[in-house]
């Protein structure tokens, strides 16, 4: 296993639309480890793996973080797709490993049904709300190369990437 380093935004590789896995094997199983290590440092509850510069569709995540003293509960995912999604929308506080320290409103759906692939190639569905489905859906977006920030208003979004651009800016500096 390792740590990898978690890639900040404004950065283009958080931009670019993932590629599918196709199948599942040992080298897949080793980055989702290696995943799981890096969000668990963070103190994340998911991570994508264009998040650490790999751009595959592999999602990690583990909700039990959000609860002290609770077990892991680690969920892996391979080429998830949504396949039905309510038509309620629900409004939550949105935060991002790549966007450290910026919080903000998202819309998103309620509920929603998701396939995808396990650690064993074998194809699973899951149906998500709450939390889940928050999560679930912000590191699919994460697969094709969207933030969070690009579901708030534009405004916003070039206050917060202005930010970061120049935290990076005096980080490089010193
Ligand atoms: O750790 C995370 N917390 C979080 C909180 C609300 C909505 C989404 C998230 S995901 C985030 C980790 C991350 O950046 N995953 O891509
Ligand atoms: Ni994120």
């Amino acid at each position: 296993m390792a740590l990898r380093e978690i890639l900040v935004a404004p950065d283009p590789r958080l931009k670019i639309k993932a590629q599918p896995v196709g199948r599942v094997d040992q080298s897949i199983r080793d980055l989702m480890d290696d995943m799981f290590e890096t969000m668990y440092a963070a103190n994340g509850i998911g991570l994508a793996a264009p998040q650490i510069g790999v751009s595959k569709r592999v999602i990690v995540m583990d909700l039990a973080r959000e609860k002290e003293g609770a077990p892991p509960r680690p969920m892996r995912f391979v080429d998830p797709e949504i396949v039905w999604m309510s038509d309620e929308r629900v409004p939550g506080e949105e935060g991002c490993l790549s966007v450290p320290e910026h919080y903000a409103d998202v819309e998103r759906a309620a509920k929603v049904r998701v396939r995808y692939r396990d650690e064993n190639d074998e194809v699973q569905e899951l149906d998500c709300e709450g939390l889940l489905s928050v999560c679930i859906q912000h590191e699919i977006d994460h697969l094709e190369g969207t933030l969070f920030v690009d579901h708030i208003s534009s405004l916003k979004r070039s206050m917060i990437l202005r930010k970061l651009q120049k935290a990076k800016r005096i980080k490089a500096d010193a």
